[in-house]
């Protein structure tokens, strides 16, 4: 058990499903207090019932859509009433929404990307600050993409959205610097989660084509790159971490296996 997470009050935003539910395990597993939110509730409720399992001393949560500022009040609310207090904030809530070029794609996809990753993260950061800088040592990790750093097709809003939470990962780390607050981003490449499930509007055989022949990285894998990030000593900040599976050198360039 890490003794610096140890009852720590870690936050996961997005953490019914994917990266943000094993986050919810892996920071349990550390001894975490945690503080859950997302969209859906008995999803929610399955994930803090095993994180309570997996050691973690209490595990709240609560229903929250980061795409909603009054949403995001009210649970900013919830956890003031609850802890008065986050020492990890993990703003984990977004994805993808369809993979059209500009010319085809549709004003209802890029609302989307763009209110759940960059508005989702700045609200909820808004929110939380105030019950962090009470407490010097903690930590805001955005979840990044590689998609923040290099383009490709039909991936224009996708992008853009995720260039936005680096640069608001990078303007954070100059606001807060001299509080004791750390800010983080962990930029992943391709990981198998429900992202194309949902990127493709629940085609699963679409979704699956997209990790053909390939290892992609995990949830857990990168839930383990969160809960080391978080649980460096207070005077470490790592600022930016970029995780990738071993078949993918760029977002384009990917070893698939032919079928057995
Ligand atoms: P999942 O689709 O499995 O998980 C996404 C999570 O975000 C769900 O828990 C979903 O919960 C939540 N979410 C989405 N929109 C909202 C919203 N408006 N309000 C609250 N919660 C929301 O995908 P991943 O775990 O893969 O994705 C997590 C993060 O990692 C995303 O930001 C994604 O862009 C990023 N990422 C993913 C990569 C990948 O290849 N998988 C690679 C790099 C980055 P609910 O629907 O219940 O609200
Ligand atoms: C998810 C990774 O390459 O599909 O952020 O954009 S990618």
């Amino acid at each position: 058990m890490s003794s610096r997470l140890a009852s720590q009050w870690v936050l996961i935003t997005g953490a019914s499903s994917g990266f943000g539910a094993a986050a919810a395990k892996a920071f349990a597993a550390a001894g975490a207090r945690l503080l859950l939110g997302a969209r859906r509730l008995d999803k929610l409720a399955t994930v803090a019932a095993a994180a309570r399992s997996l050691g973690a001393p209490q595990a709240l949560y609560h229903a929250l859509d980061v795409a909603q500022t009054a949403s995001v009040t009210t649970f900013a609310e919830w956890v003031r009433t609850m802890t008065g207090r986050v020492d990890v904030l993990v703003n984990n809530a977004g994805g993808a929404h369809g993979l059209d070029p500009v010319e085809n794609a549709r004003d209802a996809d890029w609302e989307a990307m763009f209110q759940s990753n960059v508005l989702g993260t700045l609200r909820v950061t808004r929110a939380m600050l105030p019950l962090m800088k009470p407490y010097p040592g903690g930590i805001v990790i955005n979840l990044g993409s590689v998609a923040a750093r290099e383009a490709y097709e039909g991936g224009a809003a996708y992008c853009a959205a995720k260039a936005g939470v680096l640069q608001i990962t990078r303007a954070l780390r100059l606001e807060l610097l001299g509080t004791g607050l750390r800010v983080a981003t962990v930029d992943p490449g391709m990981a198998e989660t429900e992202f194309s499930l949902v990127r493709f509007k629940g085609d699963a055989a679409r979704a699956a084509k997209v990790y053909e022949g390939v290892q992609p990285l995990t949830a857990e894998d990168v839930a383990e790159a969160l809960v080391w990030v978080a649980d460096r000593p207070p005077h470490v900040c790592v600022d930016e971490m970029v995780i990738k599976c071993t078949d993918q050198a760029a977002v384009h360039k990917v070893h698939r296996r032919p079928r057995a």
